[in-house]
């Protein structure tokens, strides 16, 4: 792999900090997703859930509580060799409404050890400003990102964050999946929505708060910080046609566009004609001021970065369509020619290859894996231990077909972060036991365990694949 090539790990506040009440952090959208049957129609918005109640349990609020075990964890991250951890900010960590004018103080302390320690080891920090995260203040006051006063917020926000960091981080993710807006909309963003209301036009008009939020924050941090990179991050995965049949083609375009949407906007600067179509079409208005298409045209972003799990399959046919499986939140079908994990995310390293190329080519700006990795059940052996073959042998794939993508098509390629480098809890699921981890979390599902660290097999792989800038895969 090219010198100086980012191999790291990435994580996210919700899923890993913990500590969601200390130093004054106020609550956000993500500390009220139940584990549970119930999480889904929340994370969708269906289902109002804006405070925590007494039947529910709610596991980001302790999470592995890397609040408290930042400099054992950092240091664990050091000895595989990271060169690079991608993490995320807690709004409300620093400003607890979100709407206040000044930051709180103490609410800097974790970030800044976080920070200091990864600098310490060599370990480049990669900072995703917002990954899912709304204070709730926000959602319940304003209705979150359907409100323009949103974009304002956020960036007073972006504001404090490359004061404060802007000497000492030089990678940052404006939004995490932008595109998970349009599939989970309370979880991505905030949004709630009354049961008459056109979701759709409510989702779009968020978006473009958002868009243009993510061009101001692009803006303000070339200017404060010219030495800075900004990207932005796509839930990525290439849908595949069921069929060669022209209307199963159609209809993978189609899907695939509905993601592209928001990178179009990020990375070429403009409304994309088929998404102009399609609003007019659905009668969808998105309410713009004055100067919003030349604050998107001007400030689009440096790097294309984006989350790969798995492709995905669609057809025209709604009988086909009825079969579905799941995958990293937009369902497929079930392709014939792949495996799949224990959660039904298909498994496919070439689909890697193939994503990279449509966005490579789409866009010719340098890419950056921050996410890829199994969820997988890791059971200890007698001995405590972990061999989890399985996982290595998925991210070992993974990388070749990385590998093929820069060295034989010539993708230029920033960086690999290999998601919840450390056990976290799962998004989607709300669940401890869908493991992504070189570091095993000794945590369940109910909230019970140690906390302790413990290294599974995959860390000395992943320290070996480091050391060796991708060579030694065995
Ligand atoms: C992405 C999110 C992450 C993460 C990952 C794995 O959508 O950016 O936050 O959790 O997917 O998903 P899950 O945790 O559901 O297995």
């Amino acid at each position: 792999m090219p010198e100086k090539f980012l191999w790291g790990g990435a994580t996210a506040a919700n899923q890993c900090e913990g500590g969601f009440h200390e130093g004054g952090r106020g609550i956000a959208n993500v500390d009220v997703l139940p584990a549970g049957k119930d999480r889904r129609a929340v994370m969708e918005g269906s289902m109002s859930m804006l405070s925590c109640d007494e039947e529910h349990y709610y596991p980001s609020h302790e999470a592995i509580d890397m609040f408290h075990h930042v400099k054992e964890d950092v240091q664990l991250f050091a000895e595989m060799g990271f060169k690079c951890y991608r993490f995320s900010i807690a709004w409300s960590r620093l400003f607890p409404q979100g709407d206040e004018s000044e930051p709180v103080e103490e609410g800097f302390r974790f970030y800044d050890e976080l920070i200091d320690e990864c600098l310490k080891y060599g370990i480049e920090p990669l900072v995703t400003i917002c990954h899912f995260d709304v204070p709730m203040h926000l959602v319940t006051k304003y209705g979150s990102w359907r409100n323009r006063k949103l974009v304002d917020f956020y960036l007073n926000f972006c504001k404090t964050l490359f004061a404060r960091y802007g000497k000492k981080v030089k990678y940052w993710l404006t939004f995490n999946e932008i595109n998970m807006l349009m599939h989970l909309p309370f979880m991505g963003a905030g949004l709630v929505f009354d049961p008459d209301e056109n979701k759709k036009q409510v989702q779009y008009q968020a978006a473009h708060h958002e868009l243009v939020a993510s061009a101001l924050a692009t803006k303000l941090a070339h200017e404060m910080m010219p030495n800075a990179m900004i990207g932005c991050m796509l839930a990525a995965g290439s849908f595949y046609p069921y069929s060669c049949n022209p209307n199963d083609v159609w209809a993978a375009m189609e899907r695939d566009r509905g993601n592209y949407f928001f990178i179009d906007v990020q990375s070429r600067g403009e409304y994309p004609a088929y998404a102009k179509k399609m609003l007019e079409r659905e009668n969808i208005h998105v309410a713009m001021e004055e100067g919003d298409e030349q604050i998107l045209k001007e400030n689009t972003v440096d790097f294309i970065s984006f989350s790969y799990y798995s492709s995905r399959l669609t057809s025209a046919d709604p009988e086909v369509n009825r079969v579905r499986t799941t995958g990293n939140v937009m369902s497929s079908l079930r392709n014939p020619h792949l495996e799949a994990s224990e959660w039904g995310w298909q498994i496919d390293p070439l689909g890697l290859r193939i994503t990279m190329n449509a966005l490579y080519d789409r866009y010719q700006k340098p890419l950056f894996i921050v996410e890829n990795g199994l969820g997988a059940v890791d059971t200890p052996d007698e001995e405590g231990k972990i061999h989890d073959t399985y996982r290595i042998q998925y991210l070992r794939e993974h990388i070749k077909a990385m590998k093929d993508a820069v060295n034989l098509d010539g993708v230029e390629l920033l960086g690999y972060t290999v998601w919840g480098c450390i056990d976290l809890v799962s998004a989607s699921t709300g669940e401890m036991k869908k493991r992504y981890g070189f570091i095993y979390v000794d945590k369940d599902n109910e909230g019970s365990g140690t906390l302790k660290r413990s290294k599974k097999d995959s860390f000395d792989w992943y320290k070996k694949v480091i050391a060796s800038n991708g060579e030694d895969l065995e």
